[in-house]
């Protein structure tokens, strides 16, 4: 049983979201997505519109995901790869490079972003009022 395990705040979940889950799926048999806390988000300085527990009840929707625990902070990422046995890290290439001290725990794999897509750019879509057309 290959374990995979990946990080994020997945708001407004869309289709870069669901590209990063499906490949990272694609590299082992079970994926475990560490979600953002909404005070961790705070840490990022990111506001996410849909609460934690709202951006885990889509998550756990989704069929590319196992498990999803939360992520707190910047420190646990060893912790939980040793906790949850994980075989490889993934994620976007926005951060390669970031995550290579994991590289002495696990595989560590960063996968190419899917352009022109963001929860920032749907939400402002959304707030501009151009739904209605
Ligand atoms: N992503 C992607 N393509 C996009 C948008 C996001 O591949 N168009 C990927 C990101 O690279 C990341 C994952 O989807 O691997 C989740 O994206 P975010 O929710 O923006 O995650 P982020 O805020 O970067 O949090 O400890 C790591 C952090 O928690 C990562």
């Amino acid at each position: 049983m290959k374990r995979v395990i990946t990080y994020g705040t997945f708001d407004v979940l869309h289709f870069g979201h669901i590209n990063l889950l499906k490949r990272a799926k694609a590299l082992g048999d079970y994926l475990i997505v560490a979600l953002s806390s909404d005070e961790f988000n705070l840490i990022k300085n990111k506001k996410s519109y849909y609460t934690y527990e709202q951006r885990k009840s889509i998550l756990e929707a989704c069929r590319y995901v196992d498990l999803v625990i939360p992520e707190n902070n910047w420190e646990q990422k060893i912790d939980d790869v040793k906790k949850y046995q994980a075989d490889v890290f993934v994620m976007g290439d926005d951060w390669k490079g970031k995550f290579d001290f994991l590289k002495d725990y696990c595989e560590v794999i960063y996968l190419p972003r899917t352009p022109e897509v963001s929860s920032t750019q749907t939400r402002s879509y959304l707030k501009s009022g151009n739904e209605g057309i």
